[in-house]
């Protein structure tokens, strides 16, 4: 991998931003997908269901490994917390890669119309990654074996990368931390390599998470003492995720410290599912909900006639 220019850390900011953009999206609005006029109560879905506080830490692990690795073909990505399906239907979408199964999800006003209103919507997308998901083949939601599958995927593929993305409430499944181990039994020349990514937001529904509660030194113990090497990766700070992805270490295992449902109104404990529950009918609610939405700047990454503009 080259030395990383400014377009493309501008590339991966705007990137993050738009999913971000989409994710809020999906999770609350039937109509007024721009936010071209004043938001109001019946452009909120009846029904409010999904997931935010994980969407934006997919969203940077998925912008920098697009363009890390974006064009190897080797190179696969497992996604642990499926319950995030808004961050990762956003990145499908944005890529072209949904509407290769799904028609109607393209690039364009009609699709992203289509990608939004659908989402968590009866005959429609569901609220976790499933079977109709490009690229996935277990439903999502139950979390604790993508780091086991991940090296399943690795047997007998010395060509392959294959990234891997875990909760730190999925990190406490006994499946999830034992399987930390299967890389003392799989690193060779025969076997492709896994590479972990630790997404560190502190919590687990409504509870802290036991990995954030350790120090960085504690931490970084534990993880040394599985035989891999930590690395701390910044959201805010491309430059250096892209140059940490360069790493020369045989056994990275790389820690994504976020904020839980950064960019949100509340954050860490309250971010998890539904931020802003009563929207369709409490207008502080839906003024606090107009304005995060405004926060992303829709209009610089998105127009009606253009698509995408980034
Ligand atoms: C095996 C299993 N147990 C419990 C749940 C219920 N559950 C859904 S999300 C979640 C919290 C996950 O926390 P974390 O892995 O930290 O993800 P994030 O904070 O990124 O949402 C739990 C416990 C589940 N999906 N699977
Ligand atoms: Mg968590």
């Amino acid at each position: 991998m080259n030395a990383v220019g400014i377009a493309e850390i501008e590339y991966i900011k705007k990137r993050i931003r738009l999913c971000d953009y989409l994710c809020v999206a999906q999770l609350f609005l039937q109509d007024n997908f721009l936010l071209e006029r004043p938001l109001e109560f019946n452009d909120i879905k009846p029904r409010l269901l999904g997931h935010w506080g994980t969407c934006y830490g997919i969203n940077v692990v998925y912008a920098n490994l697009k363009n890390a690795f974006g064009k190897d073909s080797n190179f696969s990505f497992i996604l642990g917390p499926g319950h995030g399906f808004p961050a990762l239907n956003a990145n499908l979408w944005l890529d072209g890669d949904l509407e290769k199964i799904d028609k109607k999800a393209t690039r364009d006003y009609a699709g992203l119309k289509y990608l939004c209103r659908s989402f968590s919507w009866p005959d429609g997308f569901p609220s976790h990654a499933s079977p109709i998901t490009p690229g996935v083949i277990t439903e999502g939601g139950e979390l604790g074996y993508a780091l086991a599958n991940a090296y399943g995927m690795s047997l007998g593929h010395p060509e392959k990368t294959i990234a891997v993305l875990i909760g730190d409430g999925e990190l406490e499944t006994a499946t999830a931390i034992d399987s930390l181990n299967l890389h003392n039994l799989l690193t060779g020349s025969n076997n492709g390599k896994v590479l972990p990514f630790l997404h560190l937001n502190g919590y687990k529904i409504s509870a802290p998470s036991i990995y954030a509660r350790k120090s960085q030194r504690e931490l970084n113990e534990l993880i040394r003492g599985f035989g891999f090497a930590s690395i701390w990766l910044d959201d805010n700070n491309p430059e250096e995720f892209q140059e940490a992805l360069n790493t020369n270490e045989k056994a990275p295992f790389y820690i994504l410290k976020t904020e839980k449902g950064f960019g949100g109104p509340n954050r860490h404990q309250d971010a998890h599912q539904i931020p802003l529950k009563n929207a369709r009918t409490d207008i502080n609610e839906l003024a606090v909900l107009e304005e995060w939405l405004k926060s992303y700047k829709i209009d610089k990454l998105f127009s009606r006639e253009e698509g995408v503009l980034i």
